[in-house]
């Protein structure tokens, strides 16, 4: 059989035109046909979230619902210092969230600065459903989610004021990133931790419905006000569900710049596997800014109608976490440096 690779570089990938020929390649590397239900989600910790989704899937519920209940996990969850209850602050000390959920018929909620609310994501949900619009932020989206029922809450912890304090120390803004084999000496936050644990998910529910979901803090000590990627439909997720979805963790700045998960599912429209789709978004960005896309770290994930899924990275040290009637696993992505 003519190995795959040989393929692509003997026809000259860029002169193939024929998205007739991607899809029959996309096709002859599929690993998982028809495996539905099926979930995945960035980051080890995703394996926790993947199993509060998986709850609602294996009993037949609505992808939507996966998700939201799945992403609840780390956001209720004081230890995950990314994401809800107990996230880094911005630089004024106030824990700003940005969420965003989109279900099976391409509808779409979020809300971005948000505070006092420890799932935004369900917030986000409200506003896709409750209201004509599609993004609530700041004070406007606290005072709809105090209306709708939510409770105001603290969700600066101790651990992540004490962070924040130390931080004011040098007060210097910097990426910090899950990134393996650091050359210089790796920066960690005060705290010794890593800053990139948004939770982004996309579940394939058993009617073969598509949803997905993101929610995070944000990156630790951002200017007051600050907007990432996460709540932005298109780039910090993005669901079609005639064809797939995918969702986006790292610098939501580089992210937003090529809107990344729209990117992926058009790339997956044409005929690209989850994975090299999630490959060509990373490899969008560092043609971008070689040098800015070597100091950070970004990655994708991806799943299919079909229930196929990949992910790619910039950096090594990235994980994601797949869960389906086979596997219960997390994964590293593969990466470009
Ligand atoms: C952001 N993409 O706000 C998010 C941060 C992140 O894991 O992924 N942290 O830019």
């Amino acid at each position: 059989m003519i190995n795959r690779r040989k393929f692509v570089k003997a026809a000259g990938l860029a002169a193939v035109s024929s998205t007739y020929v991607l899809d029959a390649l996309a096709k002859s590397d599929s690993k998982k046909v028809n495996a539905k239900p099926i979930v995945i989600s960035t980051w080890d910790f995703g394996q926790a979230a993947n199993a509060a989704a998986w709850d609602v899937l294996k009993t037949g519920g609505r992808a939507l619902d996966a998700v939201e209940k799945g992403v609840s996990v780390p956001e209720a969850d004081p230890s995950n210092q990314s994401v809800g209850l107990g996230g880094f602050p911005d630089r004024d000390g106030r824990v700003t969230l940005d969420a965003c959920i989109m279900d099976e018929h391409g509808n779409a909620g979020s809300v971005a600065a948000l505070e006092h609310i420890v799932h935004p994501i369900s917030v986000a949900r409200m506003v896709m459903e409750k209201t004509p619009h599609v993004m609530l932020v700041g004070e406007g989206a606290l005072q709809f989610a105090l209306k709708n029922g939510f409770k105001k809450e603290n969700l600066l912890t101790p651990e992540s004021e004490k962070a924040w304090k130390e931080w004011l120390k040098t007060s210097k803004y910097e990426p910090v990133m899950n990134i393996e084999n650091r050359k210089a000496a790796p920066k960690k936050l005060p705290g010794g931790k890593d800053n990139h644990d948004t939770i982004g998910m996309i579940a394939l529910d058993a009617n073969g419905n598509l949803s997905g979901a993101c929610t995070t803090s944000g990156m630790a000590f951002k200017m007051h006000g600050r907007v990432g990627d996460s709540p932005i439909i298109g780039a910090g997720m993005f669901v079609d569900n005639e064809i797939g979805g995918a969702a986006a963790t790292g610098v939501g700045e580089e992210v937003i710049k090529i809107v990344g998960s729209f990117l992926v599912v058009e790339l997956m429209r044409q005929g690209r596997t989850p994975q090299q789709a999630c490959q060509e978004a990373v490899e969008r960005i560092a043609k971008r800014d070689p040098k800015k896309a070597k100091e950070v770290q970004i990655g994708f994930i991806a799943l299919n109608k079909r229930g196929e899924y990949g992910a790619y990275c910039l950096q090594a040290g990235f994980t994601y976490a797949v869960k389906s009637n086979d596997e219960d696993i997390v994964l590293k992505g593969k990466n470009l440096f």
